[in-house]
């Protein structure tokens, strides 16, 4: 269904059928816009920003660019269209027609995902709250406005079932999106990584490499529901996600390149003192935001996860092109976990070890990029190699929480881990360097800041120094 943009909300759900709940979102859109102003990118309201926005959910037509003041972006409902033979692929309802409604018995299982996706959000926009102000280029900058404006349209997805769905219960959760804050100590966010900061380009880069790539099989999974119009709005989000991930694996890729050409230039790895970033910093840094975002994946053995595939209402990653009973009833599966402050395998019901599963997806997906930026070091002849750290270290949630473990995935003594942690995390003195390369942000099209190279090719193919954002 095309996108009806001559709505206040622009959506293809058919909104001016149901008054009230055009109304009652109509009524949430200005909670959302001051938002947008108070908590969103910080004094950008006049920018015109070259932005891609999507005016139909085909592949024609959702990646239409063109310049838009933030604040007017006609954030929206748009969901995938609905395939009427689609039958629930896993689970005890296995074969049975999807829900195009929420079952009684799901209500609060259903509200609870919706809102824990939800929450993560908003969240992300808050935490690159700051970043416009340091940007490396207009390129860069266009593409942070670009993933920000996104995130609040996926805010909008999950308000949207919860106004359309959940009832009163839903419309309380859609105005506590708002009320809770990233790092806010009264009012948090709900996932750990999501009240982290995101300070500086390194931690932005980082955070949607890894991070947006939880969102990417958090969403998939999510896609499988059987609650159909879940499904079909993550179906469309994960269009978007891909732009991210794209965003973080170059970022560095470029940060990556600028190091190892200065290193080449002077013969030293002390890139440093020439204003760059080194190897074994970007390292640190991705240990931390390999680590933290591997608990957003939950408990190694988990019975809510069990819960939700049996019942129906998350599945596995592409759960229908795996060659299985989709039952999992007698099914095993290993894991890694704790046992007397030791890393042990241990086999346990396949239906228990969803979440380790899907993590065990993420990490080999993770580990595919690094693989590329290791060429890259190798092309520009340097033997080093960025590494994911062991699944165990540093980690706040689930059977290795609490345990101090090495990146190689030896367990340590606190007095061991206290010697070491400076060199597998970032130190503040780490921080406050990569911060002290954070100038003010470059506004001239085509130049870039000299500790990042400039990307292979322009968003939608425009030149190198294409005016990417127009400040008014
Ligand atoms: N932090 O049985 P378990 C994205 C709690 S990112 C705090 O494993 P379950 C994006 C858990 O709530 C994708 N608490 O739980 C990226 C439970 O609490 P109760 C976001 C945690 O239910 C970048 C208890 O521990 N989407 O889209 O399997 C930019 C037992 O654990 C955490 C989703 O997460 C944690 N990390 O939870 C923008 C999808 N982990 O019941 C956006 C929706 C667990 O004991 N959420 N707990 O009080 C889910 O599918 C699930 O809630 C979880 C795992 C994956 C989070």
């Amino acid at each position: 269904m095309a996108i009806d943009y001559s709505q206040l909300i622009p959506n293809n759900v058919d909104l001016s059928s149901d008054r009230r709940l055009q109304r009652a979102l109509e009524n949430w859109q200005p909670r959302f816009l001051d938002w947008w102003k108070d908590m969103g990118p910080d004094g950008t309201s006049a920018h015109e920003v070259y932005l891609r926005t999507a005016i139909s959910t085909d592949s024609n037509g959702w990646a239409n660019f063109g310049y838009v003041k933030m604040p007017e972006y006609r954030w929206g409902i748009f969901l995938a269209d609905r395939d009427p033979d689609r039958v629930i692929a896993y689970g005890d309802n296995k074969g049975k027609p999807v829900w195009q409604d929420v079952p009684g018995e799901l209500r609060s299982t259903l509200r609870r995902l919706i809102v824990t996706q939800g929450d993560t959000e908003p969240a992300s926009v808050e935490q690159q709250r700051l970043l416009g102000k340091t940007a490396p280029s207009l390129y860069d900058l266009r593409n942070l406005f670009q993933i920000n404006v996104e995130e609040g349209r996926h805010l909008w997805a999950m308000v949207y079932l919860l106004h359309a769905y959940f009832g009163r219960d839903g419309r309380e959760e859609a105005e506590e999106m708002l009320v809770r804050h990233s790092g806010d100590p009264d009012k948090p966010r709900i996932l750990g990584a999501f009240n982290e900061a995101t300070p500086d380009w390194l931690s932005f880069f980082m955070f949607t490499y890894f991070t947006d790539r939880d969102g990417k099989y958090q969403l998939a999974s999510l896609a499988e529901s059987g609650f159909d119009p879940l499904a079909r709005s993550c179906r469309f989000m994960l269009t978007e996600e891909a732009h991210h991930m794209f965003v973080g694996e170059t970022g560095i890729t470029r940060i990556l390149q600028r190091t190892c050409e200065l290193m080449k230039e002077h013969k030293t790895d002390d890139v440093r003192s020439l204003g760059a970033i080194d190897l074994s910093t970007m390292q640190k840094y991705l240990n931390f935001h390999f680590s933290v975002s591997l608990d957003l994946f939950g408990q190694e053995a988990s019975t809510n996860a069990a819960n939700y595939y049996t019942m129906g209402v998350k599945g596995r990653f592409l759960e229908t092109r795996i060659d299985d009973d989709h039952l999992l009833t007698n099914a095993a599966y290993e894991i890694d976990t704790a046992e007397d402050g030791r890393i042990v395998k241990r086999t346990v019901p396949a239906l228990q070890a969803l979440n380790e599963r899907l993590r065990q997806d993420y990490i080999e997906d993770c580990a595919k990029g690094v693989l590329r930026w290791n060429k890259a070091i190798e092309r520009a002849g340097f033997n080093f190699e960025m590494k994911l750290p062991h699944r165990a270290f540093n980690r706040r949630i689930g059977a290795f929480a609490g345990m101090r473990i090495s990146p190689d995935g030896k367990v340590l003594s606190e007095a061991d881990w206290t010697a070491h942690e400076g060199k597998w995390l970032p130190t503040d003195e780490d921080r406050a360097y990569v911060t002290s390369l954070m100038g003010p942000a470059i506004t001239q099209p085509g130049k870039f800041a000299h500790w990042i190279a400039p990307p292979a090719r322009g968003i939608n193919n425009q030149p190198g120094d294409f005016e990417y954002v127009r400040f008014n």
